[in-house]
């Protein structure tokens, strides 16, 4: 009779060791690090490239794009100014911190005040696999529907900032915004939440202004 092993368990746990090492190579460098996690196609890499814009002139950012396949999500942060590294999981469907250590170690990360990293699209497993940044943050868009609170309860109940991306589309999408934040709060009270476009801008001042803000923090915070 073969003996059954917790496997999952054993897994996550070995990434949580490898998290925190990441966790304490960002603070020993002052680097404040967020993980954009959402389902394909949410707009996590327009988000980056609005982001980006409005905090280069100030702050030196880096970017770590997790795919399945192809480097396109690279090229565009990286010509939108940012120092990229492209990670390619092959088939696996979330990062775990063990990629985001070899790609640390090819980023210039001395001369980094901000790591965004964007997971695989995916609304499931990266919730499961800590990958050593300060912040987790969900890119919703309102073009995926308002029920996804309610059958992705584990992703918005691990979460730090909610972004409700594409309200341009509102008006054309039965999205009912008041379903949607009853959901929310039913998992993640009092989560901070910026509502905005990415196509237009609205909204994404308040996003960058609150990046900006954990930045100082960071900078100023004794080493750990
Ligand atoms: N109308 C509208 N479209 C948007 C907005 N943000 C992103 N999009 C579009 O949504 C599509 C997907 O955007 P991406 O930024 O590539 O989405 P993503 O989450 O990075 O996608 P994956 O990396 O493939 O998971 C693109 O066609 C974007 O132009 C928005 O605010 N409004
Ligand atoms: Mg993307």
């Amino acid at each position: 009779m073969s003996t059954r092993i917790p496997v999952v368990e054993a897994v996550t746990k070995a990434n949580d060791a490898l998290a925190g090492h990441n966790r304490e190579r960002l603070d020993g460098l002052g680097i404040f690090g967020v993980n954009i996690m959402a389902s394909p196609g949410a707009g996590k890499t327009s988000l980056i490239e609005r982001t980006l814009p409005a905090l280069l002139p100030t702050l030196r950012v880096g970017v770590i794009e997790g795919d399945i396949a192809t480097n396109f999500d690279a090229q565009r942060v990286s010509a939108a100014g940012a120092a990229a590294v492209q990670i390619n999981t092959g088939g696996t469907c979330h990062l775990e911190a063990q990629m985001v250590g070899r790609a640390l170690d090819e980023l210039p990360l001395n001369d980094i005040d901000l790591l965004i990293v964007e997971n695989v699209g995916n609304l499931i497993c990266p919730a499961s696999f800590a990958l050593g940044t300060h912040a987790n943050v969900l890119v919703a868009s309102v073009a995926e529907g308002d029920d996804k609170p309610y059958k992705h309860p584990r992703m918005y109940k691990g979460v730090d900032v909610l972004i409700v991306n594409k309200v341009d589309l509102l008006p054309h999408v039965d999205f009912d915004m008041p379903r949607f934040k009853r959901g929310v709060a039913a998992l993640n009270d009092g989560v901070t939440t910026f509502e905005l476009s990415c196509r237009t801008g609205q909204g994404c001042d308040a996003w960058t202004a609150w990046l900006r803000e954990q930045v100082a923090q960071r900078r100023t915070a004794p080493a750990r």
